[in-house]
């Protein structure tokens, strides 16, 4: 028997991975510890919340006593929960601090005091920053440049000095973006999709040429589940898609898909500290055998067809408290 402790799996991913854990391990237990922060949403668990392997603690990954209580209960600790949003790290650092970095050390205290048989740090290739050319192995210098990304780098390194001085069997992987269903919509890809559905402008920072490689979140999940099963202790794993494209590539294949027109693309003001571009080399997965099952086409298909039959779930998000933040941050009239 498994017993999964999943922080943050209220959020895009957790979820995602949560649903995933019990349908393809009938004998895994799981709890799952979220804050419920704006990004918290226990509606994207709504089919799995009465089967009996499955329990929500409402916490805060920060609170020791709490974490230490769950830790001692599980085998295996997979530590989504953040502050996951660029732009609101540049408005707001302080939660970004406390969350990825402090409660990210708090989980690891718990780990150190307590037998368990995994720690997987959720890291992010953020963490090296921008690169113009080639792309990022595992051992490539970490070059944060958001507070968002400074956060998550501290993290995946306090994760790191946890193996290598106690002895915490930790795991850490840095994916690169996903995209799929229950993406919070403040994100590129739902904002886009969920303007361009309701025929309002998709604001593009700065030129549009920034490159981000895309995932599907699927693949993201059966890549953490990989490495927990075949990767080595103490290591560090890119999962990537393979899928570069630049954000104007991706709004012109939304648009185009959703039959609506370019007139929607609005370009607004750049994000401060814009990274240029992020790129994985995932040799080291692949070799052991690990590959994205997902084309972007066929992926993008399925997320967008999720989107148009899920108009409750992000219509209920974005007529709240998101609508006054981005009003805030952005002057862009059609948000
Ligand atoms: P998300 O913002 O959708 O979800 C984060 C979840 O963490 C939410 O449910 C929130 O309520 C919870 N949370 C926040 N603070 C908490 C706290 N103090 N205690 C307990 N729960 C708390 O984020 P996501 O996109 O699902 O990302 C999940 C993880 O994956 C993050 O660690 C992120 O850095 C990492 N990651 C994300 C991507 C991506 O493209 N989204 C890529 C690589 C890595
Ligand atoms: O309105 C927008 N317009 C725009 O042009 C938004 C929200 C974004 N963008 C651009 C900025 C980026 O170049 O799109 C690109 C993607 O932006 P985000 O969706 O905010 O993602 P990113 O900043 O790349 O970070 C994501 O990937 C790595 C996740 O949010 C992180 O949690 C993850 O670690």
């Amino acid at each position: 028997m498994s017993k999964y402790l999943v922080t943050g799996g209220a959020g895009f991913i957790g979820s995602n991975y949560i649903r995933f854990l019990l349908r393809k391990y009938p004998e895994a237990v799981v709890v799952n510890l979220d804050k419920l922060t704006y990004a918290g949403n226990l509606e994207n668990l709504k089919d799995v919340e009465n089967d009996h392997r499955y329990r929500f603690v409402k916490g805060d990954i920060c609170d020791e006593a709490l974490v230490n209580d769950l830790v001692v209960e599980a085998d295996i600790v997979v530590n989504f929960a953040a502050e996951s949003h660029v732009d609101r790290s540049i408005g707001a650092p302080d939660d970004f601090i406390k969350t990825d970095i402090f409660g990210a050390f708090a989980l690891l205290e718990a780990a150190r005091k307590n037998h368990i048989d995994r720690f997987i740090q959720i890291s992010t290739d953020e963490v090296y920053g921008s690169i113009d050319q080639g792309s990022f192995t595992e051992d490539h210098p970490l070059m944060p440049s958001s507070p968002y990304s400074a956060s998550k780098t501290g993290a995946d390194r306090i994760a790191f000095s946890y193996f290598v001085t106690y002895g915490v069997p930790v795991q850490i992987t840095r994916c690169s973006n996903n995209f799929g269903p229950y993406h919070y919509p403040e994100k590129l890809i739902p904002l886009f999709v969920t303007n361009a559905l309701e025929d309002k402008a998709l604001p593009i920072y700065g030129d549009g040429k920034n490159v981000r490689d895309w995932i599907y979140v699927e693949d993201h999940c059966e890549g953490i589940d990989f490495v927990l099963r075949n990767g080595e202790l103490g290591e560090v794993y890119n999962i990537g898609g393979g899928n570069e494209k630049t954000n104007m590539e991706i709004t012109d294949y939304i648009l185009a898909k959703l039959e609506k027109p370019a007139t929607l693309k609005e370009f607004v003001k750049d994000r401060p500290g814009h990274d240029q571009r992020y790129s994985l080399d995932c040799s080291k997965l692949h070799a052991m055998g690990w590959g994205p099952k997902h084309s972007f086409e066929q992926a993008m298909d399925k997320t967008l067809q999720w989107y148009i039959d899920h108009p409750d779930w992000w219509k209920k998000i974005k007529s709240g408290e998101y609508l006054d933040y981005y009003k805030n941050q952005y002057s862009s009239a059609s948000l």
